[in-house]
């Protein structure tokens, strides 16, 4: 989670004023009874009321929870609110944890089926062979799964680049590789964004 946080707190700090008024909003709606923490009770219920349940469970509570004092003040709440803005929550497809450091990815979900979703396994699930997939995959974590990724992108016809640019955007934002699309516009000649 530590990457996540400081891409958090970067992508924060870059923020106009506008947009970090709207984070401490949604943080004064989430904080029911207005004592400046939220706990686990307030958590989910906002959580539920926005539909997005799949960031209920307690784990990832705990994981946003870094001081582990059993609520999340503002700062650790940023990394929840990025996570959000982001939609770049990824979760094992094997046992559903929430994917928050290095992991790996199936390269053909990723890049080279176009409608499919790609299929991502936390490092203890890859590592024990504790997963279902095709025969034929071929994993790669997820730093070098975008090196590869750039290789395909320029290799590929440029009416389907895009495409695959904007997968790469996906996984780089995510991870931490760059905190805006903006580099791989701007390395690519084009706007992904
Ligand atoms: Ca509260
Ligand atoms: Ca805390
Ligand atoms: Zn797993
Ligand atoms: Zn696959």
């Amino acid at each position: 989670m530590e990457r996540i946080r400081r891409v958090a707190v970067a992508y924060y700090e870059n923020l106009p004023e506008e947009k970090k008024r709207y984070a401490r909003f949604i943080f004064d709606e989430m904080d029911k009874n207005r004592d400046g923490q939220i706990d686990l009770d307030e958590y989910v219920e906002y959580l539920k009321k926005h539909n997005n349940t799949i960031f209920t469970d307690p784990s990832m509570f705990r994981a946003l929870d870094k001081d582990g004092d059993g609520s999340l003040d503002f700062e650790e709440s940023i990394t929840l609110y990025y996570i959000l803005q982001s939609g770049r929550a990824l979760f094992c497809d094997c046992c559903h944890t929430f994917l928050a450091d290095v992991y790996f990815s199936c390269f053909q979900c990723f890049c080279l089926h176009e409608s499919a979703s790609t299929y991502d396994l936390c490092c203890d699930c890859y590592g024990g062979k504790k997963f279902n997939h095709h025969d034929d995959a071929i994993f790669w974590d997820n730093c070098t799964l975008l090196s590869k990724s750039r290789s395909l992108a320029l290799g590929a016809p440029i009416e389907n680049r895009r495409n695959v640019l904007e997968k790469i955007g996906t996984i780089a934002d995510f991870t931490g590789m760059v905190v805006s699309g903006a580099v791989f516009a701007s390395s690519f000649g084009c706007s992904i964004m």
